[in-house]
């Protein structure tokens, strides 16, 4: 395998992975918040879910040679990045319908084209991960309808939490094509399979008439529909913000990689047991 495909990969999936287990922050932050049981328990479920698929991530990027510590060690030492949409706080039970709608609506867009990437083990993880994330997206969905359906103070919270998810949404797919460094080779390798500026215009001509159908509307005074292109035309995104968060200097950054810095810290004690367990059981069947 060519050393920079490897690096290439390993760079991909060692971020998307992070991105899911810190993507468990911003919606784990409502579980016990959540306004009925039924909401609890399919939140519980989401989350879950997430976990699982940083699991399944971290699995198919330890097949290219580096260990789980060591992708680990990167995130906590600030060296790897995670998905920006994280660094935005959860302020009210609207964000977490937003997120299902719009974050993962704009990680299943993404991630379908990753079922074909060039990688096996990428590829399978993408599989399940996308059957997932669809469940999810349609959680969000509901919750946005029932909040827009709802009194004109819930139909109020949904459109405030558009206004604020909209535009790191857009954000996600990463800078445009003509400033991304890593797209083309990339897509040479076949490890994207569709670029970013290209994942992009799809999201939003997806989602802007399920805004619609919500009675909400999208933040960008210059959306419009482009009969030629057969598409939307949308405004500039704030790339400077986006760099910004990029660096680190998102809104919530610190508070999050603190929480994820602690969960490894009090979680050495269950590492430390397995470990020990699995050493013990080694030996006694050596013996
Ligand atoms: N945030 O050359 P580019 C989820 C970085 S989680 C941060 O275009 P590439 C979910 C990029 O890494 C969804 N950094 O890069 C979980 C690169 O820096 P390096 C996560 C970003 O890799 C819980 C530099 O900018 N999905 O679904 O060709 C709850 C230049 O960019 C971002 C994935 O990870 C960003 N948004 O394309 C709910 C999908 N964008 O590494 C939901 C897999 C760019 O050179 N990843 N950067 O230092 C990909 O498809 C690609 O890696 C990207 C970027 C499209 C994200």
């Amino acid at each position: 395998m060519p050393e920079a495909y490897r690096r290439t990969l390993t760079r991909q999936i060692s971020q998307h992975a992070h991105s899911e287990i810190v993507g468990m922050l911003p919606e784990g932050n409502w579980i016990t918040r959540a306004p009925s049981l039924r909401r609890k328990a399919i939140l519980l479920a989401k989350v879950q879910d997430e976990a699982g698929h940083g699991l399944y991530l971290y699995c198919a990027a330890e097949t290219l040679g580096t260990s789980r510590e060591e992708m680990i060690e990167a995130l906590h030492s600030g060296k790897a990045k995670y998905s920006t949409i994280f660094n935005y706080p959860t302020l009210t039970w609207a964000d977490i319908g937003a997120i299902g709608w719009l974050v993962d609506g704009a990680a299943i867009m993404n991630q379908v084209p990753l079922q074909r990437t060039s990688y096996g083990p990428y590829a399978r993880a993408m599989v399940r991960v996308c059957k997932e994330e669809s469940f999810h997206q349609r959680q969000g969905y509901e919750i946005m309808l029932a909040l827009a359906n709802g009194t004109a103070e819930q139909k109020r919270m949904a459109q405030d939490a558009l206004n604020r998810w909209w535009w790191p949404s857009l954000m996600m797919f990463g800078p445009p094509d003509a400033d991304s460094p890593n797209t083309a080779q990339s897509m040479r390798w076949r490890i994207k399979r569709e670029t970013n500026d290209e994942l992009r215009q799809k999201f939003v001509d997806i989602t802007v008439p399920q805004a619609d159908f919500l009675g909400l509307e999208v933040p960008d005074s210059d959306l419009k529909w482009n009969e030629e292109k057969g598409g939307y035309d949308f405004g500039e995104i704030d790339w400077e913000e986006f760099y910004a968060v990029v660096r680190g200097e998102g809104p919530v950054a610190k508070e999050r990689m603190k929480a994820r810095r602690d969960a490894w810290e009090n979680g050495a004690w269950v590492r430390e047991a397995a470990a020990a367990h699995e050493a013990k059981h080694r030996a006694r069947k050596a013996a």
